[in-house]
């Protein structure tokens, strides 16, 4: 598949509650295209705050071909920056996470402030005009601490939404007072859509997760009407007047619960808080929380979680003792870079508050599960036999809603193009 008038058909022809076509997951030209209207044009989430904490503190992010710098300045703002020096385009910053001054090209010398502005090239003449020579901004927004870019000029405007609506959630969690406990960097064989598609929906979690669906509910992985004998209902009726309960009880402590979702935005998103089975605390084996020292002010363990979910890459869960946040990137047509971030209080003391092998195993057990899953999918649609099968309605809305939204863009991109030309 060459011409862009093949994706559009594709586009065309997808069928609603089904999984995509086999290209979609396969074909490099649609990653080229998926890098350039989706990464090269939505908000991505690609960092926390606790990962620069100091001013000079830098992280580099790769989203496709472009590279990335976060600097926080001493005026503790986060900029963003491509990594590309405007001398002879090296590369500025080669390290993943460092702490520097200057940006300072390691060629020529090239050196650039906190602004990206040029303020030292040797030997240009005094003609040269370094103020035509900044390094290229990129757009940064942090919604309490969640850092998200965006490489087009004009981004959507609706991440102001996310941010109005998440704000509350997140707050109260002070991403700003933790640190980060530990990272780790994932790569699964298969395509971007199929790790978002994965995270979706909890319909294979009974199955595949036998860490995570210890402090998870089965009740809130969704039974069709006639799975619903007299005894499961009862289950399921008491479990959503838990929620409730729950709700009105977190509410009443400053904490909004209740879903929220934005999912046919621009910027889509949604939210919610949920209770979590035995202890009911934290996502650990024991359910009790992994850290002794709560974030912001808590005083209370059993906060439940709360679940960020963002389009097209990214999801998050809050916990009264730690954060576990997920980065989704795409690397090749059937690799993806799945980061994830564990955060805790910035003054626990590992080995005194908290466990690194406790605080990690259940997301750790539970992504590599993930990622078997994710490439047995990848491996089944590069087959001849591969035609995409229905979702269910009662287990999988949120994968549909995101197989929708990724249709949509494609079609307003498109609908808005020129020439007509695809990845480009
Ligand atoms: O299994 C997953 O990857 C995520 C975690 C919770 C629900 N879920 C769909
Ligand atoms: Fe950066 Fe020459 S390429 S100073
Ligand atoms: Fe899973």
């Amino acid at each position: 598949m060459r011409l862009s008038s093949d994706i559009q058909a594709l586009v065309t022809q997808r069928e609603k509650d089904k999984c995509l076509n086999a290209p979609f997951y396969n074909a490099a030209e649609i990653l080229d295209l998926d890098l350039a209207v989706i990464f090269g044009q939505h908000w991505i989430f690609v960092a926390v705050a606790p990962e620069l904490p100091e001013p000079g503190d830098c992280v580099t992010v790769e989203v496709g071909k472009a590279s990335v710098l976060l600097l926080r300045g001493d005026d503790m703002e986060v900029r963003a920056f491509h990594n590309v020096c405007r001398h002879r385009g090296a590369r500025l910053i080669d390290e993943r996470a460092t702490t520097i001054g200057n940006i300072v090209c390691r060629y020529h010398g090239w050196s650039y402030n906190e602004d990206g502005a040029l303020i030292l090239a040797e030997h240009m003449g005094a003609d040269f005009d370094k103020s035509c020579h900044g390094l290229k901004p990129v757009h940064v927004r942090s919604i309490a601490g969640l850092i998200f870019i965006c490489l087009a000029e004009n981004p959507p405007a609706d991440i102001e939404e996310m941010a109005r609506v998440m704000e509350p959630y997140l707050a109260p969690h002070d991403i700003a007072n933790c640190k980060v406990a530990h990272s780790s960097d994932l790569i699964e064989e298969g395509n971007w859509k199929l790790t978002m598609e994965n995270n979706r929906e909890c319909y294979h979690c009974e199955g595949n997760h036998p860490q995570l669906t210890v402090p998870l509910s089965e009740f809130g992985f969704g039974f069709s009407p006639d799975e619903m004998d007299e005894r499961r209902s009862d289950d399921v009726k008491k479990y959503t007047d838990s929620i409730e309960r729950d709700h009105k009880h977190w509410e009443s402590c400053g904490l909004p619960s209740a879903e929220e979702e934005h999912l046919a935005n621009v910027t889509g998103f949604r939210t919610m808080r949920l209770p979590l089975m035995w202890a009911g605390e934290s996502h650990t084996l024991d359910t009790k929380v992994a850290s002794k020292k709560l974030l912001g002010s808590f005083t209370d363990p059993k906060l439940g979680g709360l679940s960020f979910w963002t389009h097209p890459n990214s999801w998050h869960h809050f916990m009264s003792d730690h954060i576990v946040t997920f980065s989704i990137l795409p690397i090749a047509p059937d690799r993806t870079l799945v980061r994830t971030t564990w955060l805790v209080h910035k003054d626990a003391i590992e080995g005194e508050d908290y466990s690194l092998d406790n605080l990690t195993q259940v997301w750790t057990m539970t992504n590599l599960q993930d990622a078997m899953l994710v490439r047995l999918a990848q491996l089944g649609s590069e087959q001849p036999a591969y035609e995409p099968g229905p979702y269910s309605r009662f287990t999988e809305p949120h994968v549909e809603a995101f197989c929708d939204w990724y249709i949509k863009r494609l079609q307003d991109h498109f609908a808005s193009s020129k020439t007509g030309i695809a990845a480009e």
